[in-house]
């Protein structure tokens, strides 16, 4: 007997990505999306912040979120994730927390606030997955990207602050009792790679990363977020 799905469903394995995908592009409209993304360190989350304050202060509807995290759900997770006495967490299983998490977020918060025509700044999202499971640990990257895509829908920034520092220089900054899991279990070569990862992901995609130079003062790297933000906010929608 037929499903109620017809030939879709006859289509059996074939990619639910791709059809994710086709639905995103229909119903994204609205605001814009700018992600902050960077090394351990790098002043992520002060930094969205003063962005929040400042576009809000402006007269911007703005949303400030960040990721793991942002709904109850996601804040648990992250509680699981980021404690240092967590059981040992397989790399394949980070990426599925992550974006379980993401997702959860995307359909919560992100996507309303997006329709509802509002800018949406957030701490981390589907490029950290990539650069810390995928250039870090060695998921594969590929199976990440479509992972990824299943979460968020295929939603993607309209631009990404890398703010950019030296693993060394990011770790440096952290207090101890500040630590997570991440600085706990993983060496400086795996935060390393996962700093090159950022810097692949940002080489490949131009048009969307904006790279910041993270080890000057806070205030010299605010000045360069504030005018990425701008400008993606004055440009017409791509
Ligand atoms: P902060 O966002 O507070 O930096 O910490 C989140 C940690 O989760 C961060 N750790 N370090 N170092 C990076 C890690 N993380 C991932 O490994 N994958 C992800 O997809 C996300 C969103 C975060």
């Amino acid at each position: 007997m037929a499903s109620p799905h017809g030939r879709r469903s006859a289509a059996g394995r074939r990619s639910a990505v791709r059809y994710t995908r086709d639905v995103s592009s229909i119903v994204r409209r609205g605001g814009r999306f700018l992600t902050l993304e960077g090394p351990e360190g790098a002043g992520k989350t002060v930094l969205a912040e003063r962005l929040a304050d400042a576009l809000a202060a402006d007269g911007t509807d703005v949303l400030l979120t960040r990721e793991p995290g942002g709904t109850r759900l996601g804040e648990r997770l992250r509680d699981i994730l980021l404690a240092r006495d967590s059981v040992a967490i397989d790399p394949l299983v980070d990426a599925l927390l992550f974006n379980a998490a993401r997702a959860q977020l995307v359909a919560e918060v992100i996507r309303p606030a997006l329709d509802a025509g509002r800018v949406v700044v957030c701490a981390r999202f589907a490029d950290s997955t990539l650069a810390y499971q995928g250039y870090g640990a060695g998921i594969d990257l590929d199976a990440l990207r479509e992972l990824a895509a299943v979460a968020t829908g295929g939603l993607t920034p309209d631009r990404t602050i890398l703010l950019d520092l030296p693993a060394e220089a990011g770790l440096r900054r952290k207090a101890p009792d500040d630590q997570t899991r991440f600085e706990a279990a993983f060496d400086l070569e795996f935060h390393r790679r996962v700093r090159a990862g950022f810097l692949e992901l940002a080489r490949r995609e131009p048009a969307r990363f904006a790279i910041v130079d993270a080890s000057r003062t806070i205030d010299a790297v605010f000045t360069d977020v504030l005018a990425e933000a701008t400008d993606v906010l004055r440009s017409p929608r791509g």
